[in-house]
């Protein structure tokens, strides 16, 4: 089932894909998952129907149903021959579940009418209807613990100690969080990061496995293991990273504490060859993702991450390794459950997103949001405290400015960023008087840039506008 999800995920314009990841949001997997469900028991009933009036009519459908199954099982990359049978075994018991099923159900119907011999049927068929439907339950569960492998990679995540960075992350300064009730915290807290993938099931990989491979365009290919990434000198650094579907003023943006390995000294092991542009990260799902190569070898901190907020990586957000990049959206760069750095050429290779409509390169942004008020909130008349964050990954932050009801843009109060790579936070305080306004805010970069006014899509490239709230301003 994860893998007809999978390959209905893949195969979806990315129009229908932002569909439904507007209308159901992050939990756009989970109603994929019920959807589905309910055509499967649909298709079981219709199959029931069918068997009952003619013999292998139902049977067929199952059959049908189960190839697909099998089929897309095969399209997916980490496909393993267990994944292929499992479908086929399920279609085979189901068909001999039904079959029998029908048996029994049409000798209780043509006995109905026996007053004296009806019973022992009825019986029959019903113990099988319940036995049926305990041996799939009990199916389910063995799947379930089957997945457990997950669990037993969520052990070794929790043993794992992180080495200390021989480069610690710069402190955060005194002031960084303004203090606002309602704002988000500087530093997200795992628990709380948005989450965003093409993975119905969440890759559970070994640590003890992990290998990554560089290869491609490179003098020398090279191989790395968890151990030896663990023993290499680490660094720790904060950085705010985005989504390319994020909304303006939307969710889907974070900021945290990551703990790695420069990208630029296991590329300078491989040497890259002149004519290479760009990197192609490959995760063990098989998604990819193409990121300029200048990036990942210049002085940002581009990291292969082990850690988050201190923790070893969450399994959602790529344990063991994932890329983050700082100033890039995650889509042409934080490939989580890392596993190959091809080095190539744009004019050679695409990535995931590429082909469904998004551009191969995707810098962030330079946006702003508020936070306080909430949009459509009441608030009572006098000094009305607004507040949010802004961010200009790898420039900065210079000014943050607010108007009200399109007037004069005000200079907020612009709280010291902890560094170029993450989001800043902000507030201004407007004298209003009793009514309804309409308030958007606007941010300019370190080098004097404003974010862009006019209102973009997320596709393909990155949303644009400035984010506009409405407050209503009670006497
Ligand atoms: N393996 C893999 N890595 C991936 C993705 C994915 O679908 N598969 N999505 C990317 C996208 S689009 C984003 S925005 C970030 C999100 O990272 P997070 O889920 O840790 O917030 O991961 C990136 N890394
Ligand atoms: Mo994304």
């Amino acid at each position: 089932m994860t893998a007809v999800g999978g390959a209905v995920i893949d195969a979806v314009p990315p129009a229908v894909k932002d569909w439904a990841i507007a209308v159901f949001g992050t939990s756009d997997k989970v109603a994929l998952l019920v959807g589905m469900a309910l055509v499967i028991a649909a298709l079981a009933a219709l199959a029931g129907v069918l068997e009952y009036r003619r013999r292998f009519a139902g049977a067929l459908v199952i059959a049908v149903f189960g190839l697909a199954g099998a089929a897309a099982v095969l399209t997916r990359q980490q496909a393993t021959p267990a994944a292929v049978a499992v479908p086929l075994l399920v279609v085979l018991a189901a068909v001999i579940l039904l079959r029998v099923l029908t048996g029994r159900l049409h000798r209780w119907l043509d006995n109905a009418a026996n007053a004296e011999v009806a019973g022992q049927p009825r019986r029959s068929f019903l113990q099988f209807l319940a036995g049926g439907a305990a041996v799939t339950a009990l199916g389910g569960a063995l799947a379930t613990v089957w997945r457990g492998a997950a669990t037993l990679v969520n052990e070794a995540r929790q043993q794992l100690r992180l080495p200390a960075a021989g480069s610690a992350a710069p402190p955060i300064p005194s002031g960084a969080e303004v203090g606002l009730d309602g704002m988000e915290p500087l530093v997200t807290p795992n628990i709380d990061f948005y989450r965003i993938d093409t993975a119905l099931a969440v890759p559970a990989i070994d640590p003890g496995k992990w290998v990554l491979r560089v290869t491609g365009l490179v003098a020398e290919e090279v191989e790395l293991t968890f151990d030896e990434l663990l023993a290499k000198p680490l660094i720790e650094r904060h950085v705010t990273i985005a989504c390319v579907s994020n909304e303006v003023g939307g969710d889907l943006i974070g900021n945290a504490r990551w703990l790695g390995w420069p990208v630029r000294e296991l590329l300078a092991l491989a040497r890259p060859r002149p004519d290479a542009d760009m990197v192609l990260s490959r995760s063990t799902d098989g998604w990819t993702a193409s990121t300029p190569l200048d990036v990942l070898t210049d002085s940002r901190d581009a990291i292969l991450a082990i850690g988050m907020n201190g923790e070893p990586l969450p399994l959602e957000h790529g344990f063991p390794v994932r890329l983050v990049v700082p100033g890039l959206y995650g889509y042409v760069s934080a490939t989580k459950w890392l596993t190959e750095l091809k080095v190539t050429r744009f004019a050679d290779d695409v990535a995931y997103w590429t082909t469904r409509g998004w551009s191969d390169h995707g810098p962030i942004k330079t946006s702003s949001r508020i936070d306080v008020p909430r949009s459509g909130r009441a608030v009572t008349t006098g000094t009305v405290m607004f507040g949010g964050v802004a961010w200009a990954q790898h420039t900065g932050i210079g000014k943050v400015e607010v108007r009200v009801n399109r007037g004069a843009w005000q200079e907020a109060k612009l709280a010291p960023g902890i560094s170029v790579d993450t989001w800043y936070q902000w507030k201004c305080g407007i004298e209003l008087s009793p009514g309804q306004y309409e308030v958007q805010v606007r941010a300019t970069d370190l080098d004097g840039e404003p974010q862009a006014e006019e209102r973009r899509a997320v596709a393909p490239d990155g949303a644009t506008g400035f984010h506009t709230i409405r407050v209503d301003v009670n006497p």
